[in-house]
């Protein structure tokens, strides 16, 4: 059930063309040694690199050669190595440290901690793992959280964490993630597969066959910074493309949208203002116009979807609320004036149309619905399966739409025990309890052990969790609503967390290890994200930072505790594993033939030893693509992964499931809460949308504090909101500002601007949690946005995150501002 990012991504190159190996690509040179220092490959999610090591320290970083559109984030990577918020060394908490589990647990996230060596903390995980697999159960131990990790596939830390303790006794897991919960859940009952993490119609056929590329609440330029891999950004010269055509006319970009984004601004295209939340009252305002005048495609449903009738009863007002969605219907909810909601119809309509969906409209309650409601708008224009035309839920993310060279890409370090091995304790008894939740309803589960909830056709029971182990993630800025998981972290006897970071998750943690970061380490990994452009050497630039350590270091030290090191580490060190993950991968790639030349005696892997010492192999670009190019041509044979393998517009499994919150068919439903005459919009006016942060990835980086000081507002994470918005509250640009509602508070520093409509502010996620102290409600010195945000599943379906699903009200902060508590690791207590 679990769905690993790297299984679709793989899936994604084992069904795509060849490529070519481009001689003279890489301009730099990958290693060498000059006088100033020596010149190492390194690899990030924000690019790959070629970094300066001088004197035992990382002086300079530039991008890797095949990267013409590096980031600016590039600049933030030496303040992410030296900052004050290094985990320095294991730490215990002092209240933890005194009573253990018995002790004060509302004392959680007071930041004071003891210092500890290595031995006595690994001491002390290994008694936490054996005293609840003894006196409870797997049922008692949540291990199943991962998210960003750095790069690099020897070290994966995820892996590392699950594997130890997978060797060591069984624990609850997860089931989705945080990015695309809706979007997973509901897209393989409709198009037969998730659609996001797949592969893509590629670029160079989007730029030479559409007349009209809509942007769906979807900001690439800003989101392609990063990527899943050893980034290259090779899509920004597809953007650069763009804007060419934009400018001269022969495409026209509309970006549906309530914000002025950073890709409308640098390709100089329409924004179409939406109320947010609102999409599906729109989308079905222009189903009613394709419908009734004519200009959907019928015979593209007769031949390709099923259910369309039962759906179109429901536009045309024949269902049970009986009303008509006309676009005077939708203008009403949604904003859009109904002329204009006409007009673009037809414009779709009218040529080939390529929609292009972002995944922050899923990241809401009912975010099942924009998604299939999508995709059935994508079925009545009847260009899915076209270059150029149908719908894509992924060309702002990891390179997705630059053609996979389709060579084969190392694998990595085992998440799970070995095959024909059990745990040390192999007790397989949940008493009754699931294995598996959703990933965005663990603090549900910790609040309410034993309930039993829907999910996605299934019944699901929550166990009674006592202990949690976090490793390459933050729950304590990716969850929601920070006020409802203290109250949970209350429950919590035991957590462990293991970082190079000191974020909040430490902050709320009772054991804390010292990570290095990927600078402090060799690995091996791709770079170029989904366009699989080639193998990287991640050669470690500088040691481990005071008594940090690599993740592989730490859990094979874990392991020796029940005596299973050797087995865990399958006899291999760091650079026996990097070297075997290389040898793999050389051996699969034997048979490669780069499709330009499509002949295979052009294409070698050298030796290990050459490729360490030259940084890289190329695999050079594949070939263009067409996404569900083979449905179209043959239905029947190249049938889709839903239940009748034809497009349903109508589900009759959903509609079995009988969900009050996904029906049948896309409805539109009204939110728990929502901005411009929604609901609790009287108290808190203000839709506070989350999105993805220009200068960071999540939370990763906020720590640097160079680049933060080129947008902190005095000292805070910026709150952006509208000229009208601010004139009204007496704010000012640069004005220190409190942000609340119900379920929290928070200080933020305002930035004013046209880009943003009354009505709609935005904090970046990501940003570190910094509250005054450890009691609920307590006043957030930095501003990070899930302090206020909502906590609720999408729907029974897919349960996933509901974050963009939120009101607040902001005024000016007058009187003396409380230190900023989020940076600087914990207060050290000496006993
Ligand atoms: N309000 C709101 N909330 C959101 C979102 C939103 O849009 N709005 N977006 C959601 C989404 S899509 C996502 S993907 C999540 C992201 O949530 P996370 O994946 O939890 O976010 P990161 O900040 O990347 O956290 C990664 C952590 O792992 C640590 N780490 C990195 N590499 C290593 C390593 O090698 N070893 C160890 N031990 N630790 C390491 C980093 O220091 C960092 O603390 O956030 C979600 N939360
Ligand atoms: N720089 C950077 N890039 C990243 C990341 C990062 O942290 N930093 N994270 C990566 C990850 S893990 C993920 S999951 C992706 C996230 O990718 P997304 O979820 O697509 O990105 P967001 O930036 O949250 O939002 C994209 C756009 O959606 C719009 N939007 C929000 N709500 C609505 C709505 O109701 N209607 C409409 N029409 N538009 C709406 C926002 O205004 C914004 O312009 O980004 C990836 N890329
Ligand atoms: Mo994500």
């Amino acid at each position: 059930m679990t769905i690993s990012r790297r299984s679709f991504l793989k899936g994604a190159m084992a069904g795509s063309a060849a490529s070519l190996i481009g001689p003279g690509l890489l301009t730099t040179a990958a290693a060498g040694v000059t006088e100033q220092g020596v010149w190492k490959t390194a690899g990030s999610h924000w690019g790959a690199m070629n970094a300066l090591v001088k004197g035992g320290k990382v002086a300079e970083v530039k991008p890797f050669g095949a990267d013409q559109y590096p980031t600016e984030m590039l600049n933030g990577i030496k303040g992410l190595i030296y900052n004050p918020s290094r985990v320095r060394y294991p730490m215990v908490r002092l209240e933890w440290l005194k009573n253990r589990h018995n002790g004060d647990r509302t004392t959680r996230g007071d930041n004071r901690f003891v210092r500890l060596t290595w031995d006595a903390a690994l001491d002390l995980f290994h008694e936490e793992l054996e005293r609840i697999q003894t006196d409870y159960g797997p049922w008692a131990l949540y291990a199943g959280a991962t998210g960003w990790r750095q790069t690099g596939q020897v070290h994966s830390c995820g892996n590392h964490m699950q594997r130890a303790v997978a060797m060591h006794g069984h624990f609850v897991k997860k089931v989705g993630d945080y990015s695309t919960g809706a979007g997973q859940v509901i897209l393989p009952y409709v198009l037969g597969s998730t659609e996001v993490y797949s592969q893509g119609t590629s670029w160079p056929l989007i730029l030479e066959n559409s007349k009209t590329v809509v942007l769906w609440g979807n900001d690439p330029y800003k989101n392609l910074q990063v990527g899943w891999n050893c980034e290259t950004h090779e899509s920004y010269a597809y953007l650069e493309q763009l804007k060419a055509k934009v400018a001269e006319g022969s495409i026209r970009v509309i970006s549906v949208d309530p914000v002025r984004t950073k890709t409308q601004k640098y390709l100089g295209c329409e924004q179409l203002y939406i109320n947010p939340m609102t999409d599906v009252a729109f989308m079905l305002g222009m189903a009613h116009t394709l419908y009734n005048e004519g200009l959907y495609d019928q015979e593209f449903i007769d031949a390709y979807a099923l259910g369309f009738d039962d759906f179109i009863a429901y536009v045309q007002g024949e269902a049970e609320d009986g009303e008509v969605k006309t676009p005077e219907w939708a203008e009403a909810i949604c904003g859009v004036p109904a002329e204009r909601i006409r007009e673009f119809a037809r414009l779709l309509a009218a040529d080939r149309t390529q929609l292009l969906f972002g995944w922050a409209i899923q990241r809401q309650q009912h975010g099942e619905q924009p998604y299939w409601m999508g995709a059935v708008l994508a079925t009545m224009l009847g260009q899915i399966g076209l270059p150029g035309g149908g719908i894509s839920y992924g060309h702002h993310y990891s390179s997705i739409g630059v053609p996979s060279s389709g060579a084969s890409a190392p694998g990595a370090f085992p998440r799970n025990v070995d095959a024909g091995k059990t745990p040390e304790h192999d007790n397989t008894d949940f008493q009754g309890a699931t294995s598996t939740i959703p990933v965005a309803r663990w603090i549900d589960c910790l609040l309410n052990p034993g309930q039993t909830i829907q999910y996605n056709g299934a019944e699901v029971t929550f166990p009674d969790i006592r202990m949690c182990v976090f490793s390459g993630c933050n729950p304590w800025h990716h969850h929601q609503d920070h006020n409802r998981m203290k109250k949970a972290f209350h429950k919590l006897e035991t957590v462990v967390t293991i970082d190079y970071a000191w974020n909040a998750t430490c902050r709320f943690s009772d054991l804390v290890l010292p990570a290095c970061t990927q600078f402090e380490r060799n690995d091996i990994d791709i770079y170029g994200s989904y366009s699989n452009r080639g193998v990287l050497a991640m050669h470690k630039l500088v040691d481990p930072l005071f008594h940090s350590r690599s993740d592989f270091d730490i859990f094979t030290d874990l392991c020796r505790r029940f005596g299973r090191d050797e087995e865990y580490r399958q006899g291999l060190d760091e650079m026996g594993w990097v070297k075997k993950l290389y040898d793999e991968c050389r051996e699969a790639n034997k048979s490669f033939v780069p499709a330009p030349t499509g002949d295979q005696s052009t294409f070698s892997m050298p030796e290990f030893t050459q490729f360490w010492k030259e940084g890289y192999v190329d695999f050079g670009p594949g070939e263009n693509w067409v996404r569900h190019a083979d449905f179209r041509q043959a239905p029947e044979v190249n049938a889709l992964g839903t239940p009748s393998g034809f497009i349903e517009v109508s589900s009759r499994k959903i509609d079995r499931y009988g969900y009050d919150d996904c029906r049948g068919y896309p409805t539109w439903m009204e939110k728990a809460e929502r901005s411009h005459g929604g609901p609790n919009s009287d108290r808190y006016p203000l839709w506070l949308q989350s999105v993805h942060p220009d200068k960071r990835l999540h939370s990763q980086m906020c720590e640097s504090e160079e680049l933060r000081a080129t947008y902190a507002v005095q000292g805070r994470e910026p709150i952006y909101l509208s000229p009208q918005d601010a004139e009204q509250r007496g704010i000012q640009d640069g004005d220190l500002v409190r942000v609340y509602n119900d379920r929290g508070q928070l200080l933020a520093g305002a930035v004013v601007s046209d880009d943003f409509p009354p009505g709609v502010v935005r904090l970046q996620e990501g940003a570190w949690y910094g509250p005054v102290g450890p009691e609920i409600g307590a006043l957030d010195t930095y501003g990070d946005p899930n302090t206020l945000t909502l906590d609720l599943g999408t729907s029974k379906l897919a349960q996933a995150p509901s974050a963009n699903t939120c009101v607040v009200e902001i005024e000016r902060f007058e009187g003396e501002a409380p230190a900023v508590t989020a940076f600087g690791g914990p207060t050290l207590v000496e006993i």
